[in-house]
């Protein structure tokens, strides 16, 4: 297994300026609401990005990575110096992260069982990070099939998917409303480092 789970990675004072740092991107980036390939059904999370590239979908064009906002045509503004530190502390790869996809999650989102395969390289990790509320993740194998297992992911944690673990069946199941108070509205944000390109 190549899941590593750093609980309480960030301490609550550094989940609160990391929470500040994400206002400005959010700010200059704003939230959307994502939008299936060909049915154009909405998910229920909400996103934006940071970084060179930024993951997107919509009914037109599909899942990829753009340079730019879809909104305000803007590059996204960069990754948070602290997110690269951490990135070079526990991803063991040679290189910085391209890309980091923000996940709002309110009370009743969930994002559905899927793999991330919308990369030209998996050679690097996916490192995420959870503020806020406490996510309900399943985590499964390389297959559909394969059985799955809850994680209980908390704000301040910290886990990294690399080798074969990788290209796992992942989804959030459900939020645990109220579970934590470090946002004000409450709700979960998450944070997914990724490599787009090869190094
Ligand atoms: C395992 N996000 O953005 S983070 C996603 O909590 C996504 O927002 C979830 O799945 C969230 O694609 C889960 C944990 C995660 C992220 C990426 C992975 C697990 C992963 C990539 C490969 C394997
Ligand atoms: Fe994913």
């Amino acid at each position: 297994m190549s899941v590593k789970h750093l609980q309480q990675k960030f301490d609550r004072a550094a989940q609160e300026s990391l929470v500040a740092e994400l206002r400005e991107v959010v700010q200059a980036a704003p939230l959307y609401t994502p939008t299936m390939p060909r049915t154009g059904k909405p998910m229920s999370v909400r996103q934006t990005n940071c970084g060179a590239f930024g993951w997107l979908t919509d009914k037109e064009k599909g899942y990829r990575y753009e340079p730019v906002h879809p909104a305000t045509g803007e590059p996204w503004p960069p990754i948070p110096d602290v997110l690269l530190k951490l990135w070079e502390e526990v991803a063991d790869f040679p290189a910085p992260p391209e890309a980091c996809l923000i996940n709002y999650y309110d009370k009743g989102t969930k994002m559905g069982l899927h793999r991330d395969e919308d990369e030209e390289t998996y050679d690097a990790p996916v490192v995420s990070v959870s503020l806020g509320d406490t996510a309900m993740f399943r985590i499964g194998g390389l297959t559909r099939k394969d059985p799955t297992r809850r994680i209980e992911l908390e704000s301040g944690d910290v886990v990294i998917f690399g080798g074969e673990d990788r290209l796992i069946y992942h989804g959030i199941d459900r939020i645990v409303a109220g579970s934590s108070d470090l946002l004000p509205k409450g709700g979960r944000i998450n944070l997914t480092l990724r490599r787009v390109t090869p190094a």
